[in-house]
């Protein structure tokens, strides 16, 4: 016997697209059940991003979430870059004319998104088993899933794939009605998160001959750091003293002699790609955050560009509702794209820049070390790498449509 309830949206998965994006139709009374696979405790134990832009940030404060962030996020008006043994700061408050981003971690941004859902009594299914979604060609979509041995049955309007690269929705979509653009990069990041002073009050990335590395924080005592490894590495080669001492290689001789080391509480290996799929729409399906791209972490860019897409989301859906006009859920598709091709191209642009790469010819170096050399002499190149790392103004590029 199947179960069968009936909803305005189905939200595929509970992080923090799917849930932004509930809280956002919760306020404007629209009903929405999200469909989890995972517990939720999993979904709070993967460490990610740390760095908001003020357009997340401001979204964060329409969903009615962003008063634990603003009490215990850092703001932050630069970071460093470091190369050759020499630090280049990049001023963002500065180069931009006052912006900044809060470090605040995702995972107590989806805590408190959690705790938001559940203090207002909204739907929410955890371990979600085989989630499959219908019919979302036609008028009638219907979204089906199993828990604890029983099956149900959801009828809806739309479906937010929201369920990250490797959900079910875009994978449902017939294979030619969707364009996908991917780059692999050959390394990965190892990331360590340690309850230790951070080495700096500001991020460092750090381009060295042994690999890429960032210094990274949660809070004043809590610290992330990562060091790129071959894409081949596995995190159960890696000791904490190992990290440690891998990164020490990495550092100058002050991050080194500053570097607070302790015992770690969470390691992991993350892969870098570049992927963009295209359209984000198929009827009355809609992708929204990693489910519908990628970027490598090296811009702080993926979970600010999940947030403008549900920003956009969750406008159409209100538009259609309220206002009985589709015009925003159809030009969905197009919005985000534009955003997320300028967020695509800056993180690709900074991951060159930063790492390095196995079997890389001289001459890439080369032009590397140019690079690097003009970022930290030109104030004009300094400001570029400001400009997208506090995020483009929503309307950038409107008018040369
Ligand atoms: P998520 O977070 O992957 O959540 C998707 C959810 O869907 C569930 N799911 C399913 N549920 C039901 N049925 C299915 N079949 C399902 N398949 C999957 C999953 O269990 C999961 O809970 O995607 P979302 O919500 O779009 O959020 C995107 C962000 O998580 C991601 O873009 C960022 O973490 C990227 N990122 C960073 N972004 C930033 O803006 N600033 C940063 O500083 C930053 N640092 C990072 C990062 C990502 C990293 N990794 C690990 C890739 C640093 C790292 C190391
Ligand atoms: C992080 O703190 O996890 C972090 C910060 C900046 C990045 C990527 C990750 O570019």
């Amino acid at each position: 016997m199947t179960s069968r309830t009936r909803t305005q949206v189905v939200i595929v998965g509970a992080g923090p697209s799917g849930l932004v994006l509930g809280q956002l139709l919760s306020k404007a009374g629209i009903d929405a059940i999200v469909l989890e696979r995972q517990t939720g405790e999993h979904v709070l134990g993967r460490i990610r991003a740390g760095v908001l832009e003020q357009v997340c940030v401001d979204l964060l404060d329409e969903a009615g979430v962003g008063e634990r962030m603003h009490r215990e996020g850092l703001v932050h008006d630069g970071f460093e870059l470091l190369w050759q043994g020499k630090r280049h700061r990049i001023d963002m408050n500065a180069l931009t004319g006052g912006k900044t981003v809060l470090v605040y971690g995702q995972t107590e941004l989806t805590r408190d998104l959690m705790e938001a859902r559940s203090a207002a009594d909204l739907p929410t299914v955890y371990e979600a088993k085989n989630v499959a979604v219908h019919d979302f060609d036609g008028k009638s979509p219907r979204v089906t899933y199993e828990k604890d041995g029983k099956s149900y049955e959801i009828d809806c309007d739309f479906i937010a794939g929201c369920d990250g690269f490797h959900g079910v929705c875009r994978a449902s979509v017939p294979q030619g009605a969707i364009q996908e653009y991917e780059k692999v990069y050959p390394v990965g990041w190892l990331g360590l998160l340690a309850d230790t002073p951070p080495v700096s009050e500001e991020l460092i990335y750090v381009n060295s001959p042994r690999g890429f590395a960032l210094c990274s924080m949660r809070s004043h005592t809590r610290s992330r750091y990562y060091v790129q490894v071959p894409l081949t590495e596995k995190v159960e080669n890696w000791s904490d003293d190992a990290f440690w001492d891998e990164l020490k290689l990495r550092l100058d001789e002050k991050g080194r002699d500053g570097l607070v080391t302790g015992p770690s509480l969470e390691k992991s290996i993350a892969p870098l790609r570049s992927f963009v799929a295209e359209p984000l729409r198929f009827g009355r399906l809609f992708l929204a955050g990693d489910a519908g791209h990628i970027v490598p972490p090296t811009g702080a860019k993926g979970l600010n560009l999940a947030a403008t897409d549900v920003k956009y989301l969750a406008s159409g859906l209100i538009e259609h509702y309220q206002d009985k006009s589709d015009d925003g859920l159809d030009a969905y598709s197009d919005r985000c794209l534009r955003r997320i091709w300028r967020a695509e191209r800056f993180s690709w642009w900074f991951t060159m820049l930063t790492h390095r790469f196995e079997g890389d010819d001289p001459i890439t170096e080369k032009l590397q070390n140019a690079e690097l050399e003009y970022l930290f002499n030109s104030e004009a190149a300094a400001r570029t790498v400001a400009e997208n790392y506090v995020g483009l103004p929503l309307e950038f590029g409107e008018e040369t449509r």
